[in-house]
């Protein structure tokens, strides 16, 4: 996993070299939005099961996905959905905290897609619950860190897609 100072730093001094503006400037911001995250990242925590299924409830709870044929059918797959949706909420607040994605590669995307695809688990769905835990992150959050968490939750969306 990398975060912000390291994916600036790394390079430079592969390199020998002090850091140039824009790289100085992407650190200015990171620190200057840290306050913010961590914040963002309290509240994610000690709300992170009522999130999760309001999410649900906003976006499958009452399609036809937890009936008999359905993905979330019967009470294990519903678990292993809402553990998914727990994860994806964890390490997308990760990756806000590094204010960097490469977690998000590393532990969530690789080799997701196929699982999904092996065990017929459908990518729109999930993408429209992931959407609802942006929606409804952003709510208790705030716009501005709705919007840093949000970037990543898009993120595993489209890793996904
Ligand atoms: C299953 N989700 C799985 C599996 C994995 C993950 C590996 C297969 C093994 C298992 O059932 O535990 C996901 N595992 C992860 C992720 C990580 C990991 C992300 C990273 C840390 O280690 N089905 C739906 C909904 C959606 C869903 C739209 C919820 C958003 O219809 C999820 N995932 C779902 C379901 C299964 C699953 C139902 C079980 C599928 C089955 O066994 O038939």
């Amino acid at each position: 996993m990398q975060d912000t100072i390291t994916s600036v730093i790394n390079p430079a001094d592969r390199q020998g070299k002090y850091l140039d503006t824009p790289e100085l400037e992407k650190l200015r911001k990171y620190f200057q939005t840290g306050e913010l995250r961590v914040k963002a990242a309290a509240t994610i925590s000690e709300n992170a099961s009522s999130i999760v299924s309001q999410a649900v409830a906003n976006s499958l709870l009452y399609g036809d996905i937890t009936c008999p044929g359905g993905n979330m059918y019967p009470t294990r797959r519903y678990a292993a959905c809402i553990r998914d949706l727990t994860l994806f909420l964890r390490y997308a607040t990760y990756a806000m905290l590094a204010d960097d994605p490469s977690i998000i590669e590393e532990r969530v995307l690789f080799g997701l897609k196929e699982t999904f695809s092996t065990l017929g688990v459908p990518i729109q769905p999930t993408v429209q619950a992931i959407q609802a835990l942006k929606e409804v992150t952003t709510r208790l959050v705030g716009a501005e860190a709705g919007q840093e968490v949000g970037t990543h939750l898009d993120h595993i969306c489209s890793g996904l897609s």
